[in-house]
């Protein structure tokens, strides 16, 4: 199987070019449900550990939809199938720019969760205008054991979000391992307590906003994946689902200019313009690097194949 590793903002990404499981015909909805349903063993294999790295999402190349997309792409981590994934998507375009598929300017790209364009500035630099994003449920209070009750909104980026601004713990990279277990605390509670999208969607992340010492910097955040690894990039889908919040609340206007910053200090210009449906159509720029061409390889007498365990 060959693949192209980038990384965008330290979050990488993994493009499988060829050698991934067939996943039949229907449109990308139904090819994405049965990587899920059928091929999580694959999943697991390409990006855990001691082949891949906490953190890593996997972008499976599959024929586009649109006549005019360049590709498809199904999204994925370790332990999960994504509706979208905006920092994979500029590690996609700097990576198909790499291969020469595209040039400089707009490229269609069909995700799961809908039609998405890339705007490819140079080598590494990539716009994304993403699906139209929306605050489905504001203030919704659950009660996380050993915290207590956690207030935040619920929203859609592309993925399903529970955000929490301000984080009851500061949003500092000397905090990781706290800020991993209050966040996994905080999604098991919405589970528990079923909240999540209109249509029943599970919460797959879950973001603390906090703030940055840099005044240049709207805000910080944390991003729980997952696979319960941090997003060390801002998150694309998350920031998405961040700007439909702001703008619900008409904390920020359509076409203003805001940066937010990972914990660990990456960023994402973003913006948004109203969307046809009531939400927000996001625009988030970001910087990908090409990291290696690998052919990877599955021993059928390696006891690790399949990834190490969890
Ligand atoms: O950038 O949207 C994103 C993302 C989702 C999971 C990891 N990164």
């Amino acid at each position: 199987m060959y693949v192209i590793d980038s990384h965008t903002g330290g979050e990488p990404t993994r493009v499988i070019q060829e050698g991934g499981p067939d996943l039949g015909q229907g449109d990308l909805q139904q090819r994405a449900a049965r990587l899920a349903s059928d091929h999580m063993d694959f999943c697991r294999a390409v990006l855990a550990e001691p082949r891949g790295k906490p953190g890593m999402v996997g972008a499976l190349l599959v024929p586009a939809q649109s006549p005019d997309a360049v590709t498809g792409v199904i999204y994925f981590d370790a332990d999960a199938v994504l509706g979208m994934c905006g920092h994979g998507t500029i590690g996609l375009g700097v990576t198909l720019a790499h291969l020469g598929r595209i040039g400089p300017g707009a490229h269609a790209i069909d995700t799961p969760a809908g039609r998405v364009q890339i705007d490819l500035q140079d080598a590494n630099t990539v716009t994304v205008t993403n699906v139209e994003s929306r605050l489905v449920a504001r203030d919704v209070t659950v009660e996380v054991p050993e915290l207590g009750p956690i207030t935040g909104d619920v929203a859609y980026g592309g993925n399903w979000f529970f955000i929490v601004d301000p984080s009851p713990i500061p949003v500092n990279p000397r905090n990781l391992r706290r800020l991993n277990d209050v966040t996994i605390a905080i999604r098991a509670a919405c589970h528990s307590a079923g909240i999540g999208g209109e249509g029943g969607q599970p919460i797959d992340h879950v973001i603390l906003q906090g703030s940055s010492p840099d005044p240049q910097v709207h805000s910080r955040n944390y991003v729980l994946c997952p696979d319960d690894a941090y997003d060390r990039s801002p998150c694309g889908t998350g920031s998405s689902a961040r700007l439909a919040c702001l703008a619900a609340r008409g904390a920020l206007q359509p076409g203003q200019r805001i940066t937010q910053e990972s914990v660990i200090g990456s960023r994402y210009d973003l913006s948004y313009q109203p969307g046809a449906q009531g939400g927000v159509i996001p625009q988030i720029t970001g910087q990908a690097h090409i990291m290696g061409e690998t052919r990877l390889i599955f021993d059928p007498v390696d006891p690790f194949v399949a990834g190490v365990p969890r």
